[in-house]
């Protein structure tokens, strides 16, 4: 069965969470976007939410379906966090940033109640890193984060990591994502420890943000061929 039908049932199952007068945010990628315009239908219906983006993908997205969004900087409490994944393991941690907006979504993730990750079944995992690491970092000396991050993997026990610059579909600029800063994208295998990589990354200067999402989502829901099972 299709990957967006999956990704559909997925996204339906997670507006049963939204309830009136609640604050949410709202991921980016694809299912993602499928749960943005099924909440707009809810809005019509008379639903009354407001959001925050983790992109200005999504943010356009929202506007052109008529959810009300609020400046990030107004938020004061964000109740529920819907958003898509690349890989999800056995212990609900997450790979996530194929689409470049881990930053953002990080940020909003972390700042929710309750986050909520909506996946079609290809996206689980039972160790993760067949999908390689994007990990956000400053444009300077990029190059010498790029070989701190190929020493830290290493460390990490991972064999062979590469590390490429994420560029543009013409292959030849540099990915520039939402926050001015640039991708590198790093195929581990296999992630062995998952937490000692997020907290070795996370000391490096040059690294802005990984998209190792650990502790963060409480419920995924994975679309199958003919519903959404819930995992709690
Ligand atoms: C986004 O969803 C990204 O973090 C991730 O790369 C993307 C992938 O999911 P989908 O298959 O829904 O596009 O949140």
């Amino acid at each position: 069965m299709s990957a967006n039908r999956q990704k559909t049932f997925a996204a339906a199952a997670a507006l049963a969470y939204v309830e009136d007068g609640m604050t949410l945010g709202l991921g980016s990628g694809s299912t993602a976007e499928i749960f943005v315009r099924l909440l707009g239908e809810r809005i019509k219906d008379g639903l009354r939410i407001q959001a925050v983006a983790t992109s200005n993908q999504t943010a356009e997205l929202a506007q052109e379906v008529g959810v009300p969004l609020i400046d990030v900087d107004h938020v004061n409490h964000i109740s529920v966090t819907v958003d898509g994944a690349d890989e999800v393991d056995g212990h609900f941690q997450l790979i996530k940033g194929g689409g470049g907006c881990l930053l953002r979504e990080k940020i909003i993730a972390h700042a929710s109640d309750l986050m909520i990750v909506v996946i079609d079944e290809s996206k689980l995992v039972s160790r993760l890193g067949r999908f390689a690491l994007p990990v956000e970092v400053d444009r300077f000396g990029f190059s010498i984060t790029a070989k701190q991050i190929y020493d830290v993997l290493r460390a990490c026990g991972i064999a062979k990591p590469d590390v490429q610059l994420r560029r543009k579909g013409d292959g030849l600029e540099p990915f520039v994502t939402d926050g001015g800063h640039y991708i590198l994208d790093c195929a581990c295998g296999a992630i062995p420890d998952a937490a000692m990589v997020d907290y070795r990354l996370k000391a490096l200067p040059g690294v802005v943000e990984h998209g190792l999402f650990i502790g963060l989502a409480r419920v995924v829901i994975v679309g199958e061929d003919t519903e959404a099972r819930v995992l709690e």
